[in-house]
């Protein structure tokens, strides 16, 4: 297992849709492993395949925040949203590619999703909670979707220009 580097908006990559993953071989169980590590190094609730660079329809998730909890891995495979609840929910989100920086955003409170797992068999769940809010925020990204899509353009504009300057002093190291 390996750490992967987290690519930080803006990137031209994050704004790109992910191809689907043809069959699941050694390089996606390891792809699979090595994004685990990562959210769980940040630490994250979720991770998308396109932002550690993969164009591909990958997400990983465990929304199981609180200490002590069991840990409760996912890996999802070519996920699609097949039903939505007219309930909506608002939450506080944040993203790994986008550091620090947090707005309230309103989905659909549950859904119901299906996937490939990592044992190739097709899969159907329905969520709610933090795992509908973190599921549908990683299948954004395999669409080239942020969160700060949904902000107003201003906000949108703020984060982004605090973005470029952290990506600046990154680089200055
Ligand atoms: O996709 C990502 O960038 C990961 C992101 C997922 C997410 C967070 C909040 C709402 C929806 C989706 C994160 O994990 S940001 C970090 C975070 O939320 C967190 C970190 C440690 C403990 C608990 C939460
Ligand atoms: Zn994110």
């Amino acid at each position: 297992m390996a750490l992967r580097k987290i690519l930080i908006h803006p990137d031209p990559r994050l704004k790109k849709a992910a191809d689907p993953i043809a069959s699941v071989d050694d390089d996606v169980r390891r792809l699979a492993d090595d994004m685990l590590e990562t959210m769980y190094d940040a630490p994250g609730i979720g991770l998308a395949a396109p932002q550690v660079a993969v164009m591909n329809r990958l997400i990983v998730m465990d929304c199981e925040k609180e200490e002590g909890a069991t840990p409760n891995p996912m890996v999802l495979i070519n996920p699609a949203v097949v039903w939505t609840s007219e309930e909506r929910n608002v939450y506080d989100e944040g993203c790994l590619s986008i550091p620090e920086q947090y707005a309230e955003v309103e989905r659909p409170a549950e859904v119901e999703v299906q996937w490939t797992g990592l044992d190739g068999k097709a899969m159907r769940e329905r969520f709610d909670g933090l795992w509908a809010t973190c599921v549908q925020h990683e299948i954004d990204h395999l669409n080239g979707t942020l969160f700060i899509d949904y902000l107003k353009p201003l906000k949108r504009q703020m984060i982004t220009r605090k973005m470029q300057k952290l990506k600046r002093e990154m680089a200055r190291g």
